[in-house]
């Protein structure tokens, strides 16, 4: 694909070599249209939203809004109120939990998370468990890094109320059956969150087909600015949970007395928003439009590919995430070699992996393994990049061999 001039960032070096960045799951890089739209909008547009009176604030207020039905045909949603603008994936996670979670939540309910769920995904619930008297489940995995569906259908319970699962796990790749699994949690009368952070950079997002409750990511991993990020709740839920924050702007009226809130969405947006940042993200959008599911899919696929033949003929190294259905990603452990070293030598080698337990230690636990590296491509990465990995991993073993 002719993308890579799109990404300045890429023409960088790192110590004297050409970058090879293959960090995409931690964070991807700007495309010129994002960094652009952005220094255009402060350049030349910028002013509060949803405040002014004035010409400037009322064009910002329209630009946002825009940004609201462009994520709301992102994520097919129904409505644009039915889009929550938070912080990133984290926050909308905290959201629900607070919020959601909090109001319709008892002593002894049930909650369902899996054993491959991001810390984001997992300390909300627990700390909701622990303030609520709730019990929390956690469906297992297998030795590839699959769901063990059967399982999770099994911990299904009278009095489980919610299940919170990730679309595609961070730290193995894996792409859960998610349609399943919500339809599962339905007959059972559970509602879903679905963490999409992983997902969405990949997937073409569907959540009317999904027909999850709730489904989240964050701007900063789909090559948009950090700062922003997506909730999508069913109407009927957003319009039954209370505020999650309160302040400017979420507010029909306030009285010393009493105070009402406005409608879903500005009930869940307190404060005056990142602005800027949603902008920024309503032009990743675009770019993702422009370069379409399809090529992203096949480009992605075929490099994961590619780099799992490559890597798994290198001795010594095992691949930790070998899920039949997987996204671009791949976690490895090189026999007696911290993975810390791994990264720190490839480092030098231009190339940009993330070492460490990826904010799920509980996964890391499962395979018995400290941390893993962590390789993860972007449709803008190349499969000449993929050999530089695949020497700078040799040189590696040369080193500590
Ligand atoms: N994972 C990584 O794997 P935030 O930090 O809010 O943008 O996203 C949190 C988050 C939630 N769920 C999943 C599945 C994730 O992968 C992440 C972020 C990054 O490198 C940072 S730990």
């Amino acid at each position: 694909m002719r993308v890579r001039e799109d990404f300045p960032m890429l023409e960088s070096r790192m110590n004297g070599k050409h970058l090879v960045y293959l960090d995409n799951a931690a964070t991807t890089q700007k495309p010129a249209a994002v960094i652009d739209r952005m220094t255009q909008f402060m350049r030349h547009e910028y002013a509060t939203i949803h405040r002014g009176v004035y010409t400037f604030s009322q064009l910002s207020t329209r630009e946002c809004d825009l940004v609201r039905e462009r994520c709301r045909r992102f994520v097919n949603a129904e409505r644009a109120s039915e889009i929550i603008f938070t912080r990133g994936a984290t926050e909308a996670i905290n959201l629900v939990a607070a919020s959601f979670g909090r109001k319709f939540l008892k002593k002894g309910d049930e909650i369902i998370i899996s054993e491959m769920e991001h810390h984001s995904n997992l300390v909300p619930w627990q700390a909701l468990c622990e303030e609520k008297g709730l019990l929390l489940k956690v469906a297992p995995i297998n030795d590839k890094g699959e769901l063990l569906l059967d399982e999770f259908e099994k911990l299904l319970a009278a009095r489980t109320y919610f299940v919170a699962i990730t679309h595609v796990s961070n730290a193995l790749g894996t792409i859960n059956p998610i349609r399943e699994i919500i339809k599962m949690s339905h007959h059972a009368g559970a509602a879903v969150l679905v963490d999409g952070a992983q997902a969405a950079p990949h997937l073409k997002v569907d959540v009317r087909d999904l027909d999850c409750d709730f489904y989240c990511f964050s701007g900063h991993k789909i090559y948009g600015p950090t700062g922003v990020g997506v909730l999508y709740g069913k109407a009927r839920h957003l319009e039954a949970m209370d505020p999650y924050q309160y302040g400017g702007d979420m507010i029909e009226s306030v009285d010393f007395k009493k105070t009402t809130f406005a409608k879903p969405p500005a009930k869940f947006e307190a404060g005056t928003p990142a602005i800027v940042e949603i902008i920024g993200l309503g032009a990743a959008f675009d770019y993702l439009q422009k370069i379409g599911w399809e090529a992203i899919h096949a480009h992605e696929n075929e490099l994961l590919d590619y780099a799992t033949q490559a890597l798994s003929q290198i001795p010594g190294l095992a691949i930790i995430g070998t899920a039949q259905e997987k996204a671009s990603l791949i976690s490895f452990v090189l026999d007696g070699i911290h993975p810390h070293d791994i990264g720190t030598v490839l480092d030098q080698e231009g190339i940009a992996i993330r070492a460490g337990h990826h904010c799920t230690q509980p996964v890391m636990k499962h395979f018995k393994v400290p941390a893993t590296a962590r390789a993860s491509f972007a449709f803008y990465n190349t499969r000449e990049e993929v050999d530089a990995l695949v020497k700078a991993i040799h040189k590696v073993l040369e080193i500590f061999r």
